[in-house]
């Protein structure tokens, strides 16, 4: 008998979803659950770990293993996840507040392991759940319930900051354009590695629904011109300052997964199995 091929609306569930109307965020799930089905991922396979936020909610929107965990924290419990089932597809979703503020120190460290994981940013400039604070990303001289002077501070660049960490795999997408998107998740998701997938996904109550418009503007997609495999160029393209880019950024396969050095380390002690000192043991986990 063949099997039964799942739709986009198997993914759905039956959670009430509490978001603005108009909030980027039903793009971002939309597109997630269009690429659960493009890969054809059984729900029981899929695990979405989420931290706090407007953004992190979608954990419960998704037909699958879900984990709404604490604020900053859904990548050190997806490459947990991952390590304990690397057979499952692992997803960790949150906000710009929750991912590049709180969160910092596990994207900095969840890079350099290099767990195969995607992670998807609904970055969306700005504090949302809490109301409207900047966010490390929220334009400098921009107005917000924080900075009602405008924002004093630079932004940070996350797609730079990425690629200088050596993610393996870096993109952009945008809530207005599904279908972009959920190409760039199914790519992502594909890739052996850890995938950033930054999205630029408005907040329509505190940042004002012109933030479409904006982006829809500036917005600028790569094509065949852009080799996301040349370090160099994507360095450029992360630098753009009037235009955003949309796409593959940078993309490298090869380089060893968190699980898979650990099954390493396992088979090595296997291998052993006795040791002359604690040491030795101590020096095969290395
Ligand atoms: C340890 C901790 N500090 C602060 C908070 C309060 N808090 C909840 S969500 C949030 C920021 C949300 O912003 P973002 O991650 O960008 O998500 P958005 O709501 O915009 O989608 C903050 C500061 C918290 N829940 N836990
Ligand atoms: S406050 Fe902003 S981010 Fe939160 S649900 Fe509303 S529009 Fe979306």
């Amino acid at each position: 008998m063949e099997p039964v091929k799942l739709t986009a609306k198997d993914y759905k569930t039956s959670v009430p979803i509490v978001w603005c109307p108009g909030c980027g965020d039903f793009g971002v799930l939309n597109a997630m659950q269009q690429a659960a089905a493009e890969l054809q991922l059984p729900p029981e396979n899929l695990m979405v770990v989420s931290g706090i936020g407007c953004s992190s909610r979608i954990a419960g929107y998704i037909n699958s293993f879900g984990f709404n965990s604490i604020h900053g924290r859904a990548l050190p419990i997806a490459a947990g996840a991952k390590l304990a089932r690397p057979d499952m597809t692992v997803w960790a979703a949150g906000g710009d507040g929750d991912g590049y503020s709180i969160g910092t120190n596990h994207f900095v460290h969840t890079i350099r392991r290099n767990p195969d994981i995607t992670y998807i940013v609904m970055d969306n400039h700005i504090y949302g759940l809490t109301k409207g604070q900047v966010s490390p990303t929220t334009p400098h001289g921009d107005v917000t319930k924080s900075t009602p002077q405008g924002n004093p501070e630079r932004p940070l660049n996350p797609l730079a900051l990425a690629l200088e960490l050596g993610a393996t795999f870096i993109a952009q997408g945008f809530s207005g354009n599904v279908k972009h998107l959920r190409d760039l998740i199914v790519q992502a998701t594909r890739h052996k590695g850890f995938a950033l997938v930054n999205v630029k996904s408005p907040c329509v109550t505190f940042r004002g629904r012109q933030e479409f418009n904006v982006i829809r503007e500036r917005g600028e997609y790569l094509d065949e011109k852009h080799d996301p495999s040349d370090w160099n160029q994507a360095h450029e393209v992360t630098q753009w300052t009037d235009k955003v880019p949309l796409g593959v950024i940078y993309k490298i396969e090869g380089v060893p997964t968190l699980e898979g050095v650990a099954e390493e380390a396992r088979q090595k002690a296997l291998e052993r199995r006795s040791f002359e000192s604690t040491t030795e043991l101590i020096e095969v986990f290395r």
